[in-house]
Parts: C-alpha cells; structure tokens; sequence
C-alpha cells in the first residue's frame, strides 16, 4: 500500500516537466526544510526538468537553511505539477496559485481534516514531514538523489519537529533517516548553533517572562503576551510566540498554553501537553495541529479564560484517571 502510494508519487513527478513546492505559511523547520528538501532533491535527480519553491511569506529566522530562489510565472504553473508539504489545509498553504497546477499533491503529517488535491500522502502519525520526504528519496536510491545539501534541509525539518528527537511521534524509522541523512554529511554542529543560541536580548525576554508564568487549580501553565508588551519590547511575533518551551519542563504541569496578542487583536493560542491531548480543545477554538502541539485562535480576554479553564479541566481527568504517569 505504502509502496505503491510512494510509487505513484515518483511517477507522477517524473513525468511533470514543471514541479512547484509550497508548505504552510508561518513556516517551521519542517516547512522550510521539506519544501527545500524534496525541490533540492528533484533538481539533483532530475536536472532538465524547471522545479520551484513558491510561497508568499518569508522566514526570518530560518533563512540559514537558504532561499527558495526564482519564483514561477502564472505560464508556469499551467504545465505544473505542484506539491504541497506539511500543511493541513487549504487556507494556510503559503501559495494563493498552488490550485493552478496541472494538478496537485498533498504530503503530509497533520490530521487529515481537509483532504485535497488529486494525490495525497497524509500519516498523522509521523514526526515530521521532512521524514517523509527523507522516506520517499531512500525508497528509490538508483532514481533520487539525496545529496548533502537536501539531507542538511531534511534532517534540520526532522530535528525540530520532533523536539529533538523526544515527542512522542519520534520512531525508530525517524532515527533510521535521520542517520541516513547524517551519513550524506549534515553539518550537526552549524544547524544546532543557528538553530538553538539565542541572542542575548532574547534570553533577557525569557528571563523577564518567566516570572511571569501562571498557573490553573490543576497545574495548567500559561503566559499572556499583550500586544503593547511586544512592541514595548520591539520583539517580533515569531520571538514572543517561541515562550512555549519555557513551560515544558515544568512538573505537573501537563497541559501549557501561551497567549500571543496579535495585531487585529486577535489573541494566538499555542497549545502544547504531554499525555493528555489537547487537539479537541484546539479544534473547538477553530485550529487543530497535532494530538500534543497545536495552534487556535480567541477573540477576547473571556474567551481566553474560557479555554483556559477547558484546558484545566482536561488536566483534572488526566489526572484523576492516570496518577501513575507524572
Ligand atoms: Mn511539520
């Protein structure tokens, strides 16, 4: 089954003249590196044919991992076979055109809650899409060609995504390719400086909004980011939506959320948690992600409580029913 999707896939690629490649807007690592990844690749394997990374936002902070170079014309995309990586859902693909391809195939690892496009490979079960990608390339080693700089893009996707190798989608496949990624040459050491050293004014940022961290009855960890505290500070919403982690290691603490004001006045939700799943609490808030890290969207202080005291709950029964596991 596995093998004849990833079959159906090469052919259809081998046979475009025209590969576009975008991912979702906002872009991780994952993002970045599988839509880099799998462009680099095909240029490698297949060097007559036009390949091109096309999507409208910009990322700042992983620009280390390179640029997406010239962008396709509207005459391009109508011969074009495009590819969409790591992104769910038509609304966040970071291309308005991607629909204007001859025709479409979607590859990723969310839940599946909007299927599209005529070929899909979707596993929410993986740890990230780069480890598709990675999978795809080992599966046709005489036709792919996974050179040094594809497998620097892929395992720096697949680093991320599974936090270092620790959440819980990280399987034995995921370290299988990430060492067959290793042994195509990655620089370890240049990702890990660009993608972990902090500037100092940023370490200040955390040191400053740790003390300020919440805490629900039940051991629900949160922070609120206003609007005027992140201009106050001139940091950006990337940076300040980054306060996640600071929360994670925090015992007892199962469920921790970060509220990010944002410009409209809108208010992000980050939602990350161990053992109890926080996907339906997500989905509820219009957004959605993954069973333990996923994204919503509040539209006012009342609301942000409202969740917040849904998400308490959760951690109560989590609590109640597994009191062995924390
Ligand atoms: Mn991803």
């Amino acid at each position: 089954m596995q093998k004849k999707k990833l079959q159906e896939i090469f052919d259809r690629l081998a046979a475009a003249e025209t590969i576009i490649i975008s991912r979702h807007i906002h872009p991780d690592g994952d993002a970045v590196g599988s839509s880099l990844g799998l462009a680099e690749i095909l240029r490698a394997s297949f060097p007559e044919k036009r390949i091109f990374v096309d999507n409208e936002d910009f990322y700042e902070n992983l620009a280390y991992l390179g640029s997406e170079g010239e962008h396709p014309t509207d005459e391009d995309y109508k011969t074009a076979t495009v590819v969409t990586v790591d992104c769910a859902t038509k609304s966040r693909i970071s291309n308005k055109r991607a629909f204007a391809g001859r025709e479409l195939i979607k590859i990723d690892h969310h839940v599946n809650v909007e299927p599209f496009g005529d070929l899909s490979w979707v596993e929410d079960g993986r740890s990230s899409t780069c480890e598709m990608i990675a999978e795809f390339a080992l599966a046709f080693p005489k036709k792919l060609v996974v050179n040094q700089k594809a497998a620097t893009l892929l395992y720096a996707g697949m680093v991320t995504d599974s936090g270092r190798f620790r959440y819980r989608e990280t399987s034995p496949s995921t370290l299988r390719y990430a060492a067959e990624m290793m042994e195509k040459g990655v620089d370890t050491q240049f990702l890990y400086a660009n993608m972990y050293l902090e500037e100092p004014r940023i370490l200040q940022f955390h040191a400053n909004i740790t003390r300020k961290i919440q805490y629900t009855q039940n051991g629900v960890a949160w922070l609120y980011i206003s609007r005027s505290f992140r201009r106050h500070k001139h940091l950006t919403m990337e940076e300040v939506s980054e306060v996640n982690y600071l929360m994670e290691s925090i015992r007892g603490s199962l469920i921790w959320l970060a509220f990010v004001e944002c410009d409209d006045r809108s208010i992000r939700v980050r939602l990350r948690s161990r053992f109890a799943e926080v996907r339906g609490l997500a989905e509820q808030y219009g957004g959605g992600g993954h069973a333990c890290a996923c994204g919503a969207t509040v539209h006012s202080k009342k609301e942000a409580k409202k969740l917040l005291s849904e998400a308490d709950e959760l951690v109560k029964q989590y609590k109640s029913e597994h009191s062995d596991r924390f």
